[in-house]
């Protein structure tokens, strides 16, 4: 089996494959795309992924876009030697509904502090033109890159964004409590943890983490996650915003 995964380093879904990979422990070819200059829009790329957005993993012959969809199929073609899918259907349909609401919520809201907080410097740098076109090159993402504009998301948007991250908070602090933890659904990581991970460690990275101060069990699946053997492969060094923009280490000191 040979795969080849089409992603980039600091990319919170392509961090959600990675860490699959790395714990089935199936060696990988990892091409690096650099989204701030548009490799994710070039055609040989849209071939391959016509939503122009990483990650791609490429599996002999098969083509996988998505990154949910990635690590469901990893677990399928590659059920050993860890498998993060539960047995029993009701498990499978409760970590499924687990995935979508992260989808939905916390993968989606962090996006809003990470382009305003990481991103914007290297927008705001662009003539008003590059900048159009950068944004209506992007099949998904236009319109978010349109509401953003070179000015940023408003401190309205940046709000909710930071709500919607506190709602996922409090909905984790339920699943952990109710399962007894320290993963969403017990002693056990399924995709739903692997999914929620990298959108607690942008939290984390932006220095956003005291917004789980005062709940425990958060911090408790954050710790058995690190602590996971995939973790540390997953996050090679580059991997984290703060290595690679050091404006993002000024404003994390000023606020110390
Ligand atoms: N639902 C997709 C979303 C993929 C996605 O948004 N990828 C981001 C990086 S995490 C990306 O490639 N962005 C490029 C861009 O905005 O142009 C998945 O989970 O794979």
């Amino acid at each position: 089996m040979a795969f080849t995964l089409y992603n980039a380093p600091q990319s919170t879904c392509s961090q959600r494959v990675r860490f699959v990979l790395n714990a089935k422990g199936l060696a990988f070819e990892e091409v690096k795309l650099d989204l701030l200059v548009g490799d994710q829009l070039k055609p040989d790329y849209l071939a391959l992924n016509p939503n122009g957005v990483v990650p791609t993993l490429v599996h002999d012959d098969t083509v996988v876009i998505d990154s949910s969809v990635i690590i469901e199929y990893l677990d399928e073609v590659s059920p050993e030697p860890e498998n993060f899918t539960p047995t029993s259907p009701a498990a499978r349909a409760q970590m499924r509904s687990h995935m979508r609401f992260i989808d939905e919520m916390p993968a989606a809201a962090v996006r809003v502090p990470t382009f305003n907080l990481a991103f914007l410097p290297r927008f705001q740098a662009m003539s008003p033109e590059e900048f159009l076109a950068f944004a209506e090159s992007k099949p998904l993402r236009k319109e978010f890159m349109l509401a953003m504009g070179q000015t940023g998301f408003p401190q309205k948007e940046m709000d909710a964004a930071l709500g919607r991250m506190q709602r996922t908070y409090e909905r984790m602090e339920e699943s952990i409590a109710a399962s007894g933890g320290p993963f969403l659904m017990g002693t056990k990581p399924t995709l739903a943890d692997i999914s929620l991970m990298p959108a607690v460690v942008r939290m984390a990275d932006l220095n956003l983490d005291h917004m789980w101060d005062d709940r425990p069990n958060v911090g408790r699946w954050f710790d058995a996650i690190k602590a996971h053997p995939a973790f540390a492969p997953t996050y090679y060094f580059g991997s984290l915003l703060t290595e690679r923009f050091p404006h993002l280490q000024e404003m994390a000191k000023k606020r110390t």
